[in-house]
């Protein structure tokens, strides 16, 4: 018998929009801009309606399903897996540093700082095959930048996240890293699972009903900050990794793909630097 609850759709969603609720939004947007938008949205959704001739029965099921997606608290995933990645798009116009990607729905922030050369905190008995991932944080000149931090959180595993399953210890496979004089970290953790869309909630039937399949590829999250700079939100996958061609999230950037290979030591070891933009 087992003492450890299992993860659900309804529990991770509802502590994704929980969490999601406590940050204080606000956007400068002019009534302008916004009629603008809406307007947009409303003649977008008016062409659908007629292009597919949508029924009442099908009007009613879409009523009910958005019903329920609140229910379970599934906005902020269903948002960050089928919308953020426009955004980040739109975000990363002018750019010349490390490519972005989503943010997703699991960040938590203020994680355990930790120093330059550490290991992720983990269980005792944390499963996977232990993977080393150093590099450096640099200016677009190149210099190595003292005063970085290295954000990092990912999936266990079985590919769930700490704070959003409920059998796994706060801040597990989370940490804030500060780079070392020359912008240089050296992290131990672990190699993430696949993660999965719960199939027990609506984003999940959703694409269930679609014919989609519920996978995004194996991934570290990472958020790195400098003084002055600009910072960046981004993920990290695995070379040969399942899902990596065709991502639920549409995330995937060939230029965020990390291939390990074992070390000296037979650990295997991953390097990838940073690069910021001025702010
Ligand atoms: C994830 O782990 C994730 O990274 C995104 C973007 C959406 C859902 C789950
Ligand atoms: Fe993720």
């Amino acid at each position: 018998m087992t003492t450890t609850e299992s993860p659900t759709a309804a529990g991770s969603g509802t502590a994704a929009t929980e969490k999601f609720s406590q940050e204080r939004v606000s956007a400068d947007t002019p009534p302008e801009r916004l009629s603008a938008i809406a307007t947009d949205v409303l003649d977008a959704l008016a062409q659908i309606v007629d292009k597919h001739g949508i029924t009442y029965p099908e009007y009613r099921v879409l009523k009910q399903w958005l019903i329920d997606v609140g229910q379970y608290g599934e906005w902020p995933l269903w948002l960050d897996v089928f919308v953020e990645h426009n955004i980040e798009e739109v975000a990363y116009r002018g750019q010349s540093g490390t490519k972005g990607s989503i943010e997703g729905p699991y960040y938590v922030a203020g994680t355990t700082s930790l120093p330059a050369r550490c290991t992720l905190p983990m269980r005792e008995d944390e499963a996977g095959t232990r993977l080393v991932f150093e590099g450096q944080v640099r200016d677009l000149d190149g210099n190595g930048l003292s005063g970085a931090t290295v954000e990092l959180w990912h999936a266990d595993d079985q590919g769930y996240y700490s704070h959003f399953a409920p059998h796994i210890p706060d801040g597990n496979l989370r940490g804030t890293i500060e780079v070392d004089e020359d912008g240089r970290f050296e992290i131990t953790t672990v190699q993430p699972a696949p993660y999965q869309i719960p199939t027990d909630g609506p984003t999940g039937w959703f694409i269930e009903k679609a014919g989609w399949h519920p996978w995004r590829p194996a991934h570290l999250h990472l958020m790195v900050k400098a003084p002055g700079k600009r910072t960046i939100t981004t993920q990290l996958y695995f070379a040969g990794g399942d899902w990596l061609e065709n991502d639920v999230a549409t995330a995937t950037k060939p230029e965020l793909i990390l291939d390990p290979k074992p070390g000296a030591d037979g650990v295997d070891r991953v390097t990838y630097d940073f690069v910021l933009d001025p702010a």
